[in-house]
Order: C-alpha cells, then structure tokens, then sequence
C-alpha cells in the first residue's frame, strides 16, 4: 500500500467530474487500499479519489477509527449514487484534506440512502445518519468537483482561497530555504 499526495484547493483538477468505473478490478481494490492508508496517514475520515489525483467514483470512509478505541471499519463506496435523502437538514463542522485547516459549519440532509458497490464489486445500498450521513454527501460532492467551501457564501469562500493560495506560497518557500 502506498501513501500518496492529497491535492489541495485552489488546484482545478479537484473541480472536474469524476468517471464511473467499469467494474471492481484488482487495480480498483488497489486504488481503494492506497486511498485508505492516504486517509489514515492524513488523517481523515474520508477520502475521495479525485483528492489524489484519480478522477473515478470510489470513496473511502471510515467514521470509527479516531474514537478512543481507535477500532478501524473501513467501507468502500464505488458508483455511489445517493437515492433518497430527509428533508430535515442537521449541521456539521466540515473540514477536508483539500482545504487544510479550515472549518465551517455546513447544512446537508440528516439522512440519506446510498447505492453503490462494495470492495467485492457487490451492489449495497445502506442508509446513513448523523456523521456517517454528513461524511457520505461531503465524498459524494467531490465526484462532482465540489468542495465544503463551494456551499458557504462567496465572501467566505473568498477569504478561506486567499489563504489557502497565501500558505501554499510560503510552503513553497520553506522548500526552497530548506
Ligand atoms: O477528515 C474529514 N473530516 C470531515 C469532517 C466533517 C465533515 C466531512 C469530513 S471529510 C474529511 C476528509 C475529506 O476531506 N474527505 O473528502
Ligand atoms: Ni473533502
């Protein structure tokens, strides 16, 4: 497995739309087992393809591992398509690896239902609450080139790029000192 570099915003290749796999291959499983260990090294709860430069439908997510047992329950996400969500919104604080250090609190359905294959290549559909819910919408946004920032107001968004552009400048500069 191998750890690879997570692309960050302002970067357009994480606004494209990402394509549907063909079929569960090996090279798919092993994409998804590099995503993980990405995800883990990170860290995060989840990860989408696009984030490191693949752009095809698969997300990894695992909600479970940062609690205090720290009990690892990875799930695998491929085509996913949300088929039904609540009308009733709840709010989560968002964060994303392509949008490092920066948080905002961001609306979604509290539930929703998702259809997609699974490592084995087999069809699922679950139904997710809460962080799962939230976690699930937030991978299923970056299929389409979305961010968490893409849902604030402009102004918002704005100030959180320009620092983004502005600590991507001066790492760049750490590198060339160092
Ligand atoms: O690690 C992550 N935490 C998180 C917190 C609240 C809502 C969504 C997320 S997903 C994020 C990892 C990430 O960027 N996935 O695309
Ligand atoms: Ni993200």
């Amino acid at each position: 497995m191998t750890i690879k570099r997570i692309l960050t915003a302002p970067d357009p290749f994480l606004k494209q739309i990402s394509n549907p796999v063909d079929s569960v291959t090996k090279e798919i499983q092993i994409l998804m087992d590099d995503m993980l260990e990405t995800m883990y090294d990170a860290p995060g709860i989840g990860l989408a393809a696009v984030q490191i430069g693949v752009p095809l439908r698969v997300i990894v997510i695992d909600i479970a591992w940062r609690n205090e047992d720290g009990k690892k329950e990875p799930m695998y996400f491929v085509n996913p398509e949300i088929i039904s969500t609540v009308e009733t919104l709840s709010t989560y604080e968002e964060g994303c690896l392509s949008v490092p250090d920066q948080y905002a609190e961001i609306d979604r359905p509290e539930k929703c239902k998702v259809k997609y294959l699974d490592y084995d290549g087999n069809e699922q559909i679950m139904s997710a609450e809460g962080m799962l819910a939230t976690c699930i919408q937030h991978e299923m946004d970056h299929l389409e080139g979305i961010l968490f920032i893409d849902h604030l107001s402009n102004l918002k968004k704005n100030i959180i790029v320009k620092k983004l552009i502005k600590s991507k400048k001066s790492s760049s500069k750490e590198r060339i000192v160092a």
